[in-house]
C-alpha cells in the first residue's frame, strides 16, 4: 500500500480516508473523507477490502458509518478521467471483491446513512446486512447524468432490495428517493431522527454481537444463497443450517438457559 496509509488504532492497515475503532466486540468503520463527502477512491476500496477480509478478532459485528454530512458521495469521479475498457473492467472487478467482503466476511455489518447516500456510496450500503437511516439520508444512482453505470455490485444488490423497476427509474430519470421512502421500499429497516443514526446502530450492532455466531453465519452466508436456490434446494440447505447450528454446544447452553428461567423473553420492545 501507499505511503499514505496509517495504522489505525485497531492494528489493521487503512488509508487516512476510513478510520477504524472499537466499542466492545463492535467495530466501528467511518468513512473519513468528509472534506470530498466520502467519496469513493481506489486507496479507500482497497482499505475496505482490507478491514473487511480481516476484521479485529474479537469483533462480532461491524458498525460501517461515514464522517461528515454525508455518507458518500460514490465514485470518486476524478480517478474515471483516464480509463480504457480493460482498467475499467479491472476497478469494477476491485469494487465487486471489496463488497463481497462487506456482504459475506466474518461479521455482519450495520450501515448508518445519513445526507447523500449516491451511486457507489448506494451500492457500499447495499452490501451491508442491516441499515439504519437518519431523515436526512437521500438515495440517487447519478450514474445516469454522468454517462456511467454501476459498477460495484449494485445492479445485483439493488435490485434485489428495491426491486429492478425502481432501480431502472433511479439511473433513468436521476429519481432522488427520501430517507421515508427509502424506508417504505425496504432499503432501510431503521429510521432515526438526525444524529441518532450511529447510537441506534450501535444499539442493533450490540446486539448482533451477542448472537451464537453460527447464527450469525447462517444469516449471512445461507440466507441469501437459500434466498435465492430452487425450493428443493434451499429446504435441503436449511436442514442442513440449522441442524448444524442445533447441535453446537452454544445452541444447547442456550436452549438450557430458556428452558431453565434464564433466558430472555421475547417482547414487544
Ligand atoms: C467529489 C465527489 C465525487 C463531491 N467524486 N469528488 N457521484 C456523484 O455523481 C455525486 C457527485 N457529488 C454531488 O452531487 C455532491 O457533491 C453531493 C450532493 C454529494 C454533496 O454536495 P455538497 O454541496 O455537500 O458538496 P460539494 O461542494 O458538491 O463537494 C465538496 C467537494 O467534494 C468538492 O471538491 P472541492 O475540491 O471543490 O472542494 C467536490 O468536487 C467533491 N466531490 N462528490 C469526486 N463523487 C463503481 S461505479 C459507481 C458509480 C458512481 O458512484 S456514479 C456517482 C458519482
Amino acid at each position: 500500500m501507499k505511503e499514505s496509509v496509517v495504522k489505525d488504532k485497531i492494528g489493521t492497515l487503512l488509508p487516512p480516508s476510513l478510520t477504524a475503532e472499537q466499542q466492545g466486540n463492535v467495530a466501528v468503520l467511518r468513512l473519513n473523507r468528509p472534506q470530498k463527502r466520502n467519496a469513493l477512491d481506489d486507496e479507500t476500496i482497497l482499505g475496505i477490502e482490507t478491514f473487511f477480509s480481516a476484521p479485529p478478532e474479537d469483533a462480532r459485528c461491524v458498525l460501517l458509518c461515514g464522517e461528515g454530512v454525508h455518507f458518500s458521495a460514490g465514485l470518486d469521479l476524478t480517478e474515471l478521467k483516464e480509463r480504457d475498457v480493460t482498467q475499467g473492467i479491472a476497478h469494477s472487478s476491485l469494487w465487486h471483491r471489496a463488497f463481497e467482503r462487506v456482504q459475506f466476511g466474518k461479521v455482519p455489518v450495520v450501515a448508518v446513512l445519513h445526507g447523500a447516500v449516491v451511486g457507489g456510496g448506494l451500492e457500499l450500503a447495499a452490501a451491508a446486512h442491516v441499515r439504519v437511516a437518519e431523515h436526512s439520508a437521500y438515495y440517487a444512482l447519478p450514474e445516469g447524468s454522468r454517462g456511467i453505470y454501476v459498477g460495484g455490485g449494485g445492479s445485483v444488490r439493488l435490485p434485489r432490495l428495491i426491486g429492478v423497476a425502481r432501480m431502472m427509474d433511479m439511473i433513468l430519470t436521476g429519481r432522488t428517493y427520501s430517507a421515508e421512502e427509502g424506508q417504505a421500499m425496504g432499503l432501510t429497516t431503521y429510521i432515526t431522527e438526525p444524529g441518532k443514526g450511529f447510537a441506534k446502530g450501535l444499539e442493533l450492532a450490540q446486539h448482533i454481537a451477542t448472537n451464537a455466531p453460527l447464527t450469525n453465519f447462517a444469516v449471512m452466508q445461507a440466507l441469501p444463497r437459500t434466498a435465492e436456490s430452487d425450493p428443493t434446494t434451499g429446504y435441503a440447505m436449511e436442514a442442513l443450517m440449522s441442524s448444524i447450528a442445533q447441535a453446537d454446544p452454544e445452541a444447547k447452553a442456550r436452549l438450557r438457559d430458556f428452558l431453565e428461567k434464564r433466558g430472555r423473553k421475547v417482547t414487544r420492545d
